[in-house]
């Protein structure tokens, strides 16, 4: 197939000026009628061509009268006449062949849809492309019980329910449910007094799941009009919980649709880290309202101008509702285990791509999270007040259009005066850009000299200097801070900067709050290190001090058998001991760096990383840790026990994790009595599920595995996290194994995507494992995405990412994984979607 390209973007030559669609739900044999208004587009005159995949045409009209399209396997043209007309047409789909879960399609008997980004046309003929905008009216036919649509309620009766949406929108926004659903009901007041009927739907059974999904939804409306000033617009709002999901969430007008993993949550079933997921993307997907639905996207490759935007909405919504020094932290971190290994690697793309095969290869952390890393980089440069008026400015100018990220950084230049032609190379230059910076006293002036680099990306040679916001801070030897942290603007390849006023020569505190979204190198020593560790007044340079001497200690136990050292253990431990932090934080201080982060940084130190000898360093230092810290792990752990019952919040979730981070050490010293105590007396998933990691950890724990799957045997989503953690704590000489041995097992029901990520997401993420030698873990994986091709490409090709490292690697595993990306480029049957990724590992 062949790319499309973004400078290849033409206006389609028709506007649509309402759709309406008849839904005759039957599971193999699905009519839908489509009556539509178009009018010629005067100003980009055109062809009259409709997409269309999979669609059985009966009928045609235009105006009345008998039509005989032609159609392809993709798309459907006729002549049409140079003024308005009614296109009518009726298509058969199948919904109950749909394994793709693209389009109309059942999951657990029940009707749902996804249509982002290209799944309209799996529906019925239509211009699917997000600048087509129109509204919509829907009348759905089956005696179910329920019977959902976009927009706000119509006409309702004996077998048929119509729905009408008012908002001009795309089809990608489209959704329809249909299923025996029970509502948890709730109701919002919006700020200018309209009242909103708020509803999940879910599974008769999953009722008790959904008061916090409910709580998330009404603070997320209340936020994004107190920070936004973003009003909800219909009379009703919907979510839908649906076991097979390829996605998170899908944000339809009035309608979204959940992936049940991301709304369903209780105590017993959800782990602390469930909930504030959940509450995440309840949030995301309904910020989307406005940054994505109201406002949309011109063409594909605008992605990141919804998708960038509105996680950065999800990110301060998430740091307003906790904490935002940890939220900072947990988003560096992603960022890094995502996002840098995936711009450091084939198949690297810029935030805006200019070229693709399949657009759902794009829904990546590249677009979302070093888009929204982008939004948090010109807030940060324009400043806060800046920043609202340009927002502002953006929904009033841009509402009910298709705009570009050029439309974007307009109402920021707009706004500020300032010529963001430069900054634009974040949204065009791929790559993590290295920023390097040395130090400098010179006559009771303190430099700070940068340099930045951006390494070459597949097709992009060669990288302008970008705009980088590098937030610092001074502190004096004792760790006084003598300057506030200041935005210093480097727009040159080698740029310097100077401090004057100071008495003695200071410690840099650099890149703030992760200012940008670059690897910075720093020259320095355990003392400096320690000294930030303790006194840094920057919340995440304190987290990074240790986070960086840890990855520079892990690189030099790896390469030159170096001992863990007594510098890094005392630091870490005095965190530990200081009560005056917020447990959170603490627990994050306990953390080490990825493996898959230190294989990628040994090897651009120029060796071949070894997952086997990262994962003994990790071992070691891990044991070492718990032994330094044996006399203080016993208080903690007792310090955050917690009476009562469980309540989700962050103070709560970050004692609870705090006293998890030191049961997985005292699991290292007691052989797992501890451990095994909190799961026989755990009555929260949070608790229960860490102790069982504890024990597979070491090596135990095969009866409370045992024990864990008798009691959660009926729990679809528990039982994922059942499959989970056994490939994910596996040994690396298990893990491969483990992982056979549970698609052998009858409940891995792999057409079901949370189920087939579950063991294969595992892993890929047990980086030792997946890599151990013989390269067992490559030849299943390989083989099991052959499988899941056929049924769903879509989710076979974001699993295939797990081989985007490969070329790190040494020449037995390079050599290994070709022959298992060959083995699939091979499949005379391969998807598009699969395809393309391979391909481009390959490259
Ligand atoms: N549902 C996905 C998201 O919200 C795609 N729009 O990001
Ligand atoms: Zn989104």
């Amino acid at each position: 197939p062949q790319p499309v390209y973004l400078r290849d973007y033409r206006p389609f030559g028709y506007h649509v000026d309402e759709v309406h669609l008849t839904f005759r739900l039957d599971p193999g044999a699905t009519r839908v009628i489509a009556r539509i208004r178009f009018s010629p587009n005067r100003d980009a005159p055109g062809p009259f061509v409709l997409d269309g995949e999979g669609l059985d045409l009966k009928w045609a009209r235009i105006d009345g009268a008998a039509i005989y399209p032609e159609v392809t396997e993709t798309s459907l043209t006729c002549e049409v006449p140079d003024a308005p007309f009614t296109w009518e047409a009726e298509v058969e789909i199948d919904p109950a062949a749909n394994t793709a879960l693209e389009g109309l399609y059942l999951s657990n008997g029940m009707f749902c849809t996804q249509c982002e980004a290209e799944g309209f046309r799996r529906i019925t003929y239509y211009p699917d492309r997000p600048d087509v905008m129109a509204p919509f009216s829907v009348r759905i036919e089956s005696d179910l019980p329920v019977m959902l649509s976009n927009g706000n309620p119509g006409a309702a009766g004996e077998g048929f329910a119509e729905w009408h949406d008012p908002w001009p929108k795309p089809a990608y926004l489209f959704a329809l449910v249909a299923g025996d659903l029970v509502a948890y009901p709730d109701r919002f007041t919006t700020r200018s007094g309209r009242d909103v009927a708020l509803n999940i739907w879910v599974r008769p059974g999953d009722e008790g799941k959904c008061a916090w999904g409910m709580e998330a939804l009404k603070a997320s409306m209340r936020w994004d009009e107190e920070v936004y000033g973003r009003e909800y617009d219909l009379e009703v709002f919907n979510i839908v919980a649906v076991d097979d999901f390829n996605m998170g969430a899908m944000e339809n007008k009035g309608l979204n649709i959940f992936n049940s993993s991301c709304v369903l949550a209780s105590a017993d079933t959800s782990t602390d880290a469930d909930f504030e997921r959940i509450e995440a993307i309840i949030a995301h997907e309904y910020f989307h309202n406005w940054t994505g639905n109201r406002i949309t996207c011109r063409d594909w490759f605008q992605l990141c101008l919804k998708e960038g935007l509105t996680v950065f909405r999800d990110q301060q919504f998430t740091g307003d509702m906790r904490s935002h020094a940890v939220k900072r932290i947990d988003d560096a971190i992603t960022l890094r285990a995502r996002q840098f290994r995936e711009d450091n690697g084939p198949l690297a793309h810029p935030v805006r791509p200019e070229s693709f095969v399949e657009i759902n290869n794009f829904y990546t952390a590249t677009v979302y999270e070093k888009g929204a890393e982008v939004i948090g980089m010109l807030k940060r440069l324009v400043g806060d007040a800046a920043y609202s008026k340009a927002l502002a400015l953006y929904f009033d100018r841009h509402d009910g259009q298709a705009c570009t990220i050029e439309d974007w950084l307009k109402v920021f230049e707009d706004t500020t005066g300032r010529d963001l032609s430069q900054f634009k190379h974040w949204y065009s230059q791929a790559g993590t850009p290295r920023l390097s910076v040395t130090e400098e006293w010179r006559d009771g002036v303190f430099h700070l000299h940068f340099e930045q680099h951006t390494p070459p990306t597949p097709g992009q040679p060669d990288k302008a200097p970008q705009v980088i916001p590098i937030a610092v801070g001074l502190l004096n030897p004792n760790g006084d801070e003598v300057l506030p942290t200041r935005v210093l603007e480097m727009t040159e390849a080698k740029q310097s900067f100077a401090f004057e006023g100071l008495a003695t020569r200071p410690v840099a505190s650099v890149l703030r709050d992760f200012s940008a979204p670059v690897i910075l190198s720093q020259e320095t020593d355990n003392a400096t290190r320690a000294l930030l560790m303790a006194h840094d007044t920057d919340p995440f340079n304190k987290w990074e001090a240790g986070r960086a001497f840890a990855k520079d200690l892990l690189c030099r136990m790896v390469t030159d058998g170096a001992p863990p050292e007594s510098a890094y253990l005392d630091a870490v431990l005095a965190m530990l001991r200081d009560e005056g932090l917020d447990p959170a934080f603490r627990a994050l201080a306990l953390g080490l760096p990825s493996q898959d982060d230190l294989a990628q940084t040994l090897y651009e130190r120029g060796h071949t990383p070894d997952p086997l000898a990262i994962h003994d360093a990790v071992e070691t230092l891990v044991q070492a840790m718990a032994q330094h810290m044996q006399d203080t792990l016993p208080r903690i752990l007792a310090d955050m026990v917690q009476d009562g019952p469980f309540r989700p919040d962050a103070a709560s979730a970050g004692k609870r994790s705090l006293g998890n981070a030191a049961l997985a050490l005292v699991s290292r010293l007691d052989g797992g009595k501890a451990a095994a105590a909190q799961f026989a007396s755990a009555d929260n998933m949070t608790q229960q599920l860490a102790a069982l990691a504890c024990l597979l950890t070491i090596g135990k724990g095969d009866a409370q595995a045992r024990a864990f799957r008798d009691q959660w045997q009926h729990d679809r989503l528990v039982m994922n996290k059942w499959f989970g953690l056994q490939v994910a704590r596996a040994a690396p000489d298990r893990a491969a194994d483990i992982a056979e041995k549970l698609t052998r097992d009858p409940d891995f029901t792999w057409k079901n995507p949370n189920r087939f990520r579950a063991v294969f997401g595992s892993l890929s993420a047990n980086a030792a494992g997946f890599h151990a030698p013989g390269g067992k873990g490559y030849g299943l994986l390989g083989d099991w995405l052959g499988k899941l091709d056929a049924v769903n490409p879509q989710t076979a090709a974001r699993v295939s990412t797990a081989f985007e490292t490969w070329r790190r690697y040494d020449a037995d595993r390079q050599a290994q994984i070709r022959a298992v990306l060959e083995t699939l480029a091979a499949k005379p049957d391969l998807s598009r979607d699969t395809a393309e990724m391979v391909q481009r590992m390959l490259e």
